[in-house]
């Protein structure tokens, strides 16, 4: 019995190293799991479900398989794939799932959200994210021709990029405090997100008691996964 996590692959074709090592990682690891949960950037970025390219037909098609074989996936939002909607999740059969969401595994009650909204000490990101976020602004960019789409989704990528650059990398971190109050908000002792890239099982203390920030690692050179199991929780990486 076992339940997969996973995140930040950043799918994209100029990477076919990660597509790869994710194909490999369906028909694997996961197809021997209770569940998969992707939390978010799964793709390097997402700008509608009408940009039906070769590598998003065939990250439809190998998650279609593993569900269909009888592994239910969900799947969060990240801050690259925020667009990620309802027609792809019907091609891929993945659930979506809210922002934030509580599940119990084999009796623990785990938080498991992508981890950029943690990340409070970055308040331009978040004022960034609150604008991407705008409904009407989704809606949009959405009715724009896609290959504006990919140039706008491009700049945004170079400023962040710049931008990142120029950030610490405690900004670019959870803050600790907000790490407290939201498992005291959800009354958990466990969180599981991804999205810092700094791939750690850290403890703490929270509700008067320990607790654990689960951190999955990006998709560089290799994967990384967090398996839950009625006796343990892992944080796993392996080649592609
Ligand atoms: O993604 P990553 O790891 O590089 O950095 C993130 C934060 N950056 C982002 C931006 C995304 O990378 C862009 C993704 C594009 C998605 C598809 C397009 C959808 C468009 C929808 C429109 C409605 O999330 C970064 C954080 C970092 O994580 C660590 O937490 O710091 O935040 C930023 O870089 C934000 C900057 O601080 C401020 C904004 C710079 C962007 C400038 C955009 C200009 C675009 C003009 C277009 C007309
Ligand atoms: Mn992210």
């Amino acid at each position: 019995m076992s339940t997969l996590f996973i995140a930040d692959l950043h799918l994209c074709d100029e990477e076919p190293a990660q597509t790869a090592g994710f194909l490999r990682f369906l028909t694997h690891q996961a197809s021997s799991a209770d569940a998969l949960y992707i939390l978010g950037d799964l793709f390097e970025s997402w700008i509608g479900d009408d940009d039906s390219t070769p590598l998003h037909r065939q990250i439809a098609a190998a998650i279609k398989n593993l569900v269909d074989s009888g592994v239910p996936c969900y799947f969060i939002h990240g801050n690259r794939d925020f667009l990620l909607g309802k027609r792809f999740a019907r091609m891929s059969g993945m659930i979506l799932l809210p922002e934030l969401q509580v599940v119990n595994l084999y009796g623990r009650n785990m938080l498991i959200m992508h981890g950029d909204t943690l990340c409070t000490d970055d308040t331009d990101y978040l004022a960034f994210r609150e604008k991407v976020h705008k409904p009407w602004l989704q809606t949009l960019f959405l009715a724009l021709p896609l290959f504006f789409r990919r140039r706008i989704a491009a700049k945004m990528r170079a400023g962040s990029k710049a931008a990142n650059s120029s950030k610490s990398l405690t900004i670019m971190d959870v803050n600790p405090q907000t790490v407290v109050d939201t498992l005291t908000q959800y009354q958990v002792q466990w969180l599981i997100h991804g999205h810092t890239h700094r791939p750690e099982i850290h403890e703490l203390v929270a509700n008067q008691q320990p607790a654990f920030r689960c951190v999955l690692g990006a998709w560089h050179h290799e994967g990384s996964m967090i398996k839950v199991t009625p006796e343990d929780v892992e944080l796993i990486s392996f080649p592609f």
